[in-house]
């Protein structure tokens, strides 16, 4: 399910409004992920805090939507964009591939609750095969 140049443009545009928003709609996905998929916690079990408020989530959570980000202006090579990420999700924190789709979930919920005048239907569409395109990316090293 390759992206199609109008998925790119639509992706393009609603990023445009997500980027200054970027650290607290990540923030509040990985914290919604957190406690609506708690399986997830298992990998952040170092951290001394993992509610939505915990300082370390939210941080967390504002990196991984700046990776997000980044990976917005190289959507014409995710794998290659991608190949440290998915090297260090694989090799070193060993994180089923699964939650990746897991957290995309939660991003797209997020984003749809900051901006639901501009996530229509279309727009869902485009995003969600972006963040599918990009978990695929991400579990690229795992092979
Ligand atoms: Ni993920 C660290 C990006 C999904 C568990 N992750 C990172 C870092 C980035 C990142 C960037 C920091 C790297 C560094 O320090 O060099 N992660 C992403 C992206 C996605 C993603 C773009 C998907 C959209 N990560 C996930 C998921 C899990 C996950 C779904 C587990 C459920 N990531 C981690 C863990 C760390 C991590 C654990 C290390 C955190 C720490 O600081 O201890």
């Amino acid at each position: 399910m390759s992206l199609s140049g109008k998925d790119k443009r639509v992706v393009m545009e609603i990023w445009e409004k997500v980027a200054p928003k970027s650290a607290e709609i990540g923030a509040e996905a990985l914290g919604r992920m957190l406690v609506v998929n708690p399986q997830t916690k298992t990998y952040f079990s170092h951290w001394v805090d993992l509610t939505p408020e915990s300082t370390q989530v939210r941080k967390h959570g504002a990196t991984i939507m700046a990776a997000v980000g980044e990976a917005v202006g190289l959507m014409d090579d995710l794998p290659g964009a991608l190949t440290k990420l998915s090297e260090l999700h694989a090799f070193k924190l060993r994180v089923d591939p699964a939650n990746f789709k897991i957290l995309a979930h939660n991003i797209i919920l997020v984003m749809a609750m900051y901006f639901p005048n501009d996530f229509t239907a279309e727009v869902h569409v485009s995003v969600d095969k972006f963040l599918q395109n990009l978990a695929l990316a991400l579990s690229e090293r795992y092979r």
